[in-house]
C-alpha cells in the first residue's frame, strides 16, 4: 500500500496547487477547511488514494487541463496506438485557421527549414537532405479539439533523432515550431523526443500535400491535432515560452492524449 505521502513533495505540491486552480468557490473552501494535504483532497474527489494506481485518476480529474501536472504524468516510453491500413479515413479531412484556397503556396527548390536557438549547428535544410536522413512511417490517428477524428500514415525522420543530429540542448524546455503561415505552436523537449514525433515529409506513401502541410509537418500522434503544425518554416529549441496560435484562443498547451 503506497500513503498519498510517498508522492515526492515537489510533486505533492504541484498537483495541491493545479488543483486549486481548477476548483470551484465552494470546493476550494471545503478543501482549504479539510487542510492542503493530498490525503484530504482525494476524499474531497471522490478517489482512492490507497495506491500508486490512483494518483494518475486523481490527477486527471482534477487537472486534465493543468500544463505542469500533465507534464509531470507524460510518459514518454508509452507509445500512442497505431492501426492498420484497412482504418486508414480517406479522404483525410482538412483543416487550418482559413479556408482551403488560402493554403500557403511553397517553392520546393528554394524551401529552407531553419534550426535555431541552443543548437549547435544552425545549417539550414533542403528537403533533399531531410529526404537523405533515415525515415520511418506509421499509421495513427489525429485528433482534432474541435470534434474529428481521422486515422493517416505520415512518415519522415524522428525529430528526436533529427534534434540530436544538430546538437540540440535536450535540457532546454521547449522546441518551438514556425510555419509558413504564421501558425504556430510549441512542444515540451520530451514530446519532441517522443519515439513517435517525426518531422513528416510524406502521408499515405506520398509527398505530403499542400492542405495536410507541404513540405514539412510536425507529426505528434501524443498530441491534439492543433499541436501537429503544417508548413514548418522553423524549429527552434529555446527556454523561451511563446504561447501559439491557438494557445492564445485560451486551449490547453501541453494538449497530451
Ligand atoms: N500551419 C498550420 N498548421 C496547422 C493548422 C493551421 O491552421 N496552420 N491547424 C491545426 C489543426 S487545428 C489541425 S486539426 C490540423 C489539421 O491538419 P490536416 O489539414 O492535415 O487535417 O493541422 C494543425 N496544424
Ligand atoms: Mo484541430
Amino acid at each position: 500500500m503506497t500513503h498519498p505521502r510517498s508522492v515526492p513533495p515537489r510533486t505533492r505540491d504541484l498537483i495541491i496547487r493545479a488543483a486549486l486552480k481548477e476548483m470551484d468557490h465552494p470546493t476550494r473552501r471545503r478543501f482549504l477547511k479539510q487542510g492542503l494535504s493530498l490525503g484530504a483532497l482525494s476524499l474531497l474527489m471522490g478517489c482512492d488514494l490507497t495506491d500508486e494506481s490512483g494518483v494518475e485518476p486523481l490527477l486527471r480529474r482534477i487537472s486534465a487541463f493543468n500544463d505542469g501536472v500533465q507534464g509531470w504524468l507524460f510518459d514518454p516510453s508509452r507509445l500512442a496506438p497505431t492501426f492498420t491500413a484497412a482504418d486508414i479515413t480517406r479522404p483525410f479531412p482538412f483543416n487550418a485557421f482559413y479556408t482551403q484556397d488560402k493554403v500557403p503556396s511553397i517553392d520546393p527548390q528554394t524551401y529552407r527549414l531553419e534550426v535555431r536557438g541552443l543548437v549547435e549547428d544552425t545549417r539550414p535544410w533542403c528537403l533533399a537532405d531531410l529526404a537523405a536522413l533515415p525515415q520511418k512511417s506509421a499509421i495513427t490517428r489525429h485528433i482534432c479539439i474541435e470534434g474529428w477524428s481521422a486515422i493517416g500514415t505520415w512518415g519522415g525522420v524522428g525529430l528526436g533523432d533529427f534534434l540530436n543530429r544538430v546538437g540540440a540542448d535536450r535540457r532546454a524546455r521547449y522546441v518551438q515550431v514556425d510555419c509558413a503561415d504564421r501558425y504556430s505552436t510549441s512542444l515540451d523537449m520530451a514530446s519532441a523526443c517522443h519515439p513517435q514525433t517525426l518531422i513528416a515529409l510524406t502521408m499515405a506513401g506520398e509527398t505530403l500535400a499542400p492542405r495536410h502541410g507541404f513540405p514539412v509537418k510536425i507529426r505528434v500522434p501524443t498530441k491534439l491535432g492543433f499541436k501537429n503544425p503544417k508548413h514548418v518554416v522553423a524549429i527552434t529549441v529555446t527556454n523561451d515560452f511563446v504561447p501559439g496560435f491557438w494557445e492564445r484562443q485560451g486551449y490547453n498547451w501541453f494538449s497530451g492524449l
